[in-house]
């Protein structure tokens, strides 16, 4: 028999849910809407570019979100979320990119979800820009590599902040921004090939990055005052594979990669082992007096994805594990998904104290999640799904929350990724399923699209409702 987990969450703890538009809403060309970078990778984000959408692309229909959202949204408030994660597609308000004035139909899209979010007593948490850019602004601007972008954003999100800043108080500036440097073409919406992409090209591009970001805190603030800002990161704790000192060096490198972001988000300038890397890298950012003032509008919380941690090692012979954006090495103690993602249920508790210790700005989950393939059976006359290895994964990452908690970090919820099944970023599959809700719809795009509530289901909706209390203790206990 397992023990109730004894660590409680805070009374204001925001459970809920998290999604991205490209890959629930479908509707690609609905009311306005220009083509985004996801349009043109049918085969996600490892696949290959194609010259305009193609038909086997599931991401143009998605889970037609466009169209269910008000059916979609009841389900989460049956479940009892407190928040829903949801991202603006850029290319339904400015379908190029560059277009003077924003699409009136698509804003009027995001007024809707926020309609049926508010009928539920939902808070919104908005990603501003979650892997999809306007195709246009990738194909005329080589995307962030170019400075005009900065200024493109801020029309964007100047509109966003203007239409929705009086109910929507928590926004996502960019999604993985980190993911920039290992996904330029995702992150950046950089078409030139990653191997001909040159560090100076590639540090320039995070540095326009940092500071349209920055400059979205400054305008949200200047906005309204109550509106709170996050940077998202993809947080990936990294451990030595041996105690050999020069593992542990490997393991610095890939941290400072990988909390430079955070680093500058919350610091307000560029931390010193960045400088050491440009210098000693014949990297000449160009930096104006200006960019130094906008960086100075640091973000008001940290938001994270974490689904796996990694091992690190200076030995030459490393055999690579697959991941989520970032490589690294296997580690031999944990088991992978169905999909080679390591399970770390553990790696979770790390990061919060590690953020927690470093920057001392609360912390928000914004993705995790277990995707897995699933069944669909019948129970007392309803379809549903059996997702007990789900629920476990869950669980254990959950019961890490509550041990981080203890610890003392300031955490504000928990939004699993992909809370309905949708269409994977990586491999661009329906069948890499993450949701409490089954959707019908296979990878060659057959099925009705009926939402089925699953197993997990009915366990998040405890979970919620007794505020963590219905946790147990699993395998991820220290
Ligand atoms: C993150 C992305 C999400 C999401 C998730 C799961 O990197 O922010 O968009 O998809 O990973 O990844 P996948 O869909 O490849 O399983």
């Amino acid at each position: 028999m397992t023990a109730p987990t004894p660590q409680p969450f805070p009374e204001t703890f925001l459970w809920g849910g998290a999604t991205a538009a490209n890959q629930i809403e479908g509707a690609h060309n609905a009311d306005g809407k220009g083509v985004s970078i996801q349009d043109v990778l049918p085969k996600g984000l490892m696949g290959p570019r194609t010259a305009g959408p193609t038909p086997d692309n599931l991401k143009l229909e998605g889970i037609d979100f466009y169209h269910r959202y008000a059916e979609d949204i009841a389900l989460f408030a049956e479940m009892g979320f407190k928040v829903f994660r949801f991202s603006i597609a850029w290319s339904r308000i400015f379908p190029n990119g560059d277009d003077e004035l924003p699409n009136e139909a698509g804003l009027a899209f995001y007024d809707r979800v926020l309609d049926e979010l508010e009928k539920h007593g939902i808070e919104p948490l908005v990603t501003i820009s979650h892997y999809e850019t306007p195709l246009a602004l990738a194909e005329k601007y080589n995307g962030w590599t170019s400075r005009k972008m900065i200024g493109f954003y801020e029309r964007y999100v100047r509109v966003l902040f203007d239409r929705y800043g009086h109910r929507v108080k928590y926004w996502l500036t960019f999604n993985e921004i980190n993911a920039l440097v290992h996904f330029p073409i995702i992150g950046g919406a950089i078409l030139t090939p990653p191997e001909e992409l040159s560090r100076q090209d590639l540090f320039q591009a995070v540095h326009h990055v940092l500071v349209a970001s920055a400059l979205a805190t400054r305008i949200a603030h200047e906005t309204r005052p109550d509106i709170q800002v996050g940077c998202m990161v993809l947080a990936i704790p990294v451990y030595p594979l041996t105690p050999d000192p020069a593992d542990v060096l490997a393991v610095l490198d890939a941290d400072h990669t990988n909390l430079l972001f955070g680093d500058v988000h919350v610091r307000g300038t560029y931390p010193g082992y960045a400088l050491r890397h440009m210098r000693e890298n014949g990297i000449e950012l160009d930096i104006t007096d200006e960019d130094r003032e906008i960086l100075k509008n640091t973000v008001d919380f940290v938001s994270f994805s974490y689904y796996m941690s990694i091992c690190e090692t200076a030995a030459p012979d490393r055999t690579t594990g697959e991941g989520n954006i970032i490589g690294g090495v296997k580690n031999p103690t944990l088991q992978d998904t169905e999909w080679g993602w390591q399970i770390d249920p553990v790696g979770l508790r790390v990061v919060l104290n590690q953020f927690w210790d470093r920057w001392q700005k609360p912390l928000f989950i914004v993705e995790n999640g277990l995707g897995a393939k699933d069944e669909l059976i019948e129970v007392d006359g309803r379809p549903t799904v059996n997702d007990d290895h789900r629920i476990a994964y869950l669980n254990d990452h959950l019961i890490q929350v509550g041990e981080a908690l203890a610890d003392g970090v300031d955490v504000l919820g928990y939004t699993p990724w992909g809370c309905i099944d949708l269409v994977s970023a990586s491999t661009a599959q329906m069948s890499k399923r993450y949701g409490f809700i089954y959707v019908d719809r296979d990878d060659d795009g057959n099925g009705t699209l009926d939402r089925h509530p699953k197993k997990s289901f009915h366990w998040y909706a405890d979970v919620i409702r007794s505020n963590g209390a219905s946790l147990r203790r699993g395998d991820g206990r220290p």
